[in-house]
């Protein structure tokens, strides 16, 4: 490493996380070369999709904008579906680190459990659950958002007689699910996903709903091999233009203000969205759509119709798409379905509105609500997770002075670029806090700022330096350009993880940054280009 030389076990860089974060550092700071391991609590490559392996886990962004941008990958790799499931997805990933070679460089079974700067060496000492250890320049965590499960401290679960599952640790040996009376809570993407099909097998299938989820219509297209859309001779120019696209895709809101149209004209707009499918009536609609309250109501009822025409029992309306708005469209994350709501046409289907009769327990047979006692051989808890935070905050971090990163976000979180926080130096996340994270297209995220890591390290080799840390003023800028974007916005009146506010006692504040790709990608360069200023460097 330039004039700096390292005892031999000393890694330049250990990775933590098998996801497309931690996969495209791996290759890069190779390619480098850097002295870089990774390791993963997970038994092989894949991320939040080697645990995603519920019935019907599929991601809801389009190819190819989900994969990497490497032409030696997608010139040899052709996807069967404009939306991949999760085996799919297992698959690619598969096919990466044979392409790419990297298993030699993976260590699996392995959850970073302990972090510690050691601030006389500007090294990171690193421990795991089972005893190993590592000592590395830099730590860099791409452990995800959805790291760290949530499940409600509801009185009984350990007395429930049948099977209870958090849809992230899916029983690797598939249970059979056909012919019985089967449970789902939650209506988040996994809980809308699974109700999809878990309806299908069920004798008896309950949904339990505390929020409506504001689903939109996928529509799926199969690929043959004739028939890839879009056709790879247009893959480069696609995979440049993620940076100009505010989710990392391809597309971009509509440049015009709701009521700027004439009724007559916002329906067609409105109707070209929705038939397009994918999130285009989300992050392709009016620009004002997030920021208004009358355009984003005006959606909602669009939305609201849409999906009532659907469902024939006006009650059920009432609950799945409610007259009065209950919360702002698009603020909370929306799921892409399938036929999510002809299921409750089935017979076999119920729907329990938590809002009005409360889960109170769980009991032997089931769950109770204020209402009675539901029967269950399975449950599913797809009650999400302490998302973005609690990942990093899980694996006992400990920066300069002996500062736990716990001890520094209590009173809220605080990074610079959502990448690097002040006083944990040599310290990077990617799809993390404070970064466009849940609102960007995974890939996209993972080679942006994937991409700004490999810089600062190249920076930091040729300088001859070995400690960099965020100054403190710049990460008060940045927490200042983050709230700045949210508060303009209508998210933060809103309820969802986005916001913290889905786990108990978590503090309310804006955990992604609602800039969009462009302008994030703009601050990345400009702190390039600037040789890195804004971080300390000796
Ligand atoms: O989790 P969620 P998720 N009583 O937090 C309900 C990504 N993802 O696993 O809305 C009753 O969204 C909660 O209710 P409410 C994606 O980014 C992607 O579904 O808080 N209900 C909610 O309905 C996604 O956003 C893909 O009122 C309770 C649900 O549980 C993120 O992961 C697939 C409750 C949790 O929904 C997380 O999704 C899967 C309680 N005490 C996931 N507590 C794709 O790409 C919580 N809930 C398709």
């Amino acid at each position: 490493m330039g004039s700096v030389t390292m005892p031999e076990a000393v890694l330049d860089a250990l990775i933590v996380g098998a996801g497309f974060g931690g996969v495209y550092q791996l290759k890069q700071l190779r390619d480098h070369d850097y002295k870089v391991k990774l390791v993963d609590s997970a038994s092989d490559f894949g991320g939040v999709w080697y645990w995603n392996r519920y019935p019907g886990a599929r991601v809801d962004s389009t190819v190819p904008h989900y994969e990497f941008s490497d032409p030696k990958l997608w010139k040899n790799w052709s996807w069967k579906q404009r939306f991949p499931g999760s085996q799919e997805i297992r698959d690619y990933f598969a096919f990466v680190a044979d392409e790419w070679d990297l298993r030699k460089d993976a260590e699996f079974n392995t959850f970073v459990s302990r972090a510690v700067f050691d601030e006389q060496n500007n090294l990171w000492q690193i421990s795991s659950s089972d005893g190993k250890e590592y000592t590395a320049r830099y730590l860099l965590l791409n452990t995800g958002f959805s790291a760290k499960r949530h499940i409600p401290d509801w009185k009984g679960i350990d007395k429930f007689k049948g099977t209870w599952i958090h849809p992230s640790y899916w029983p690797k040996e598939e249970p059979d699910l056909r012919g019985k009376k089967i449970a789902v809570i939650g209506t988040g993407s996994t809980g809308v996903q699974l109700a999809q099909e878990l309806s299908q097998v069920a004798s008896e299938f309950v949904l339990f709903q505390r929020t409506p989820n504001t689903a939109l219509p996928m529509k799926q297209i199969n690929f043959t091999e004739a028939e890839h859309i879009p056709p790879k001779s247009a893959y480069s120019e696609l995979f440049q233009g993620r940076r100009d696209s505010f989710g990392g895709f391809n597309f971009n809101f509509t440049p015009r203000c709701t009521f700027e149209d004439s009724p007559e004209q916002r329906q067609e707009t409105y109707e070209e969205l929705w038939q397009h499918g994918d999130f285009h009536f989300w992050l392709a609609t009016y620009q004002d759509m997030l920021f208004t309250k009358e355009a984003n109501k005006e959606a909602y009822n669009f939305w609201k119709d849409k999906v009532r025409a659907r469902i024939p029992d006006p009650r059920l309306q009432a609950i799945l798409a409610p007259e009065i708005q209950p919360h702002a469209f698009g603020c909370k994350r929306i799921s892409l379905e399938n036929g999510f709501y002809e299921i409750f046409s089935q017979p076999n289907v119920s729907l329990v509105d938590v809002k009005s009769t409360p889960i109170v327990q769980v009991v032997e047979q089931g769950i109770q609500t204020t209402e009675k006692v539901w029967e269950f051989d399975y449950v599913v808890c797809a009650t999400g997770f302490d998302a973005v935070t609690g990942g990093l905050l899980q694996m006992g971090i400990q920066g300069k002075n002996g500062q736990l990163l716990t001890d520094k976000w209590k009173d809220g979180v605080k990074t610079h670029l959502g990448m690097a926080v002040s006083g944990f130096p040599n310290m990077f996340f990617t799809y993390g806090p404070q970064a466009p994270t849940a609102l960007c297209n995974g890939p996209t995220c993972a080679e942006y700022q994937g991409d700004f890591i490999i810089e600062m390290m190249n920076h930091m080799r040729k300088t001859g330096s070995q400690c960099i840390e965020a100054r403190p003023e710049a990460e008060k800028a940045w927490g200042a350009e983050v709230h700045k974007f949210a508060y303009s916005s209508l998210v933060p009146e809103t309820d969802s993880w986005y916001m913290g506010t889905n786990i108990p006692g978590k503090r309310r504040e804006p955990l992604i940054y609602f800039g969009g790709v462009p302008n994030y990608y703009l601050s990345l360069e400009s702190c390039e280009k600037g040789g890195f200023a804004e971080f300390e460097q000796s």
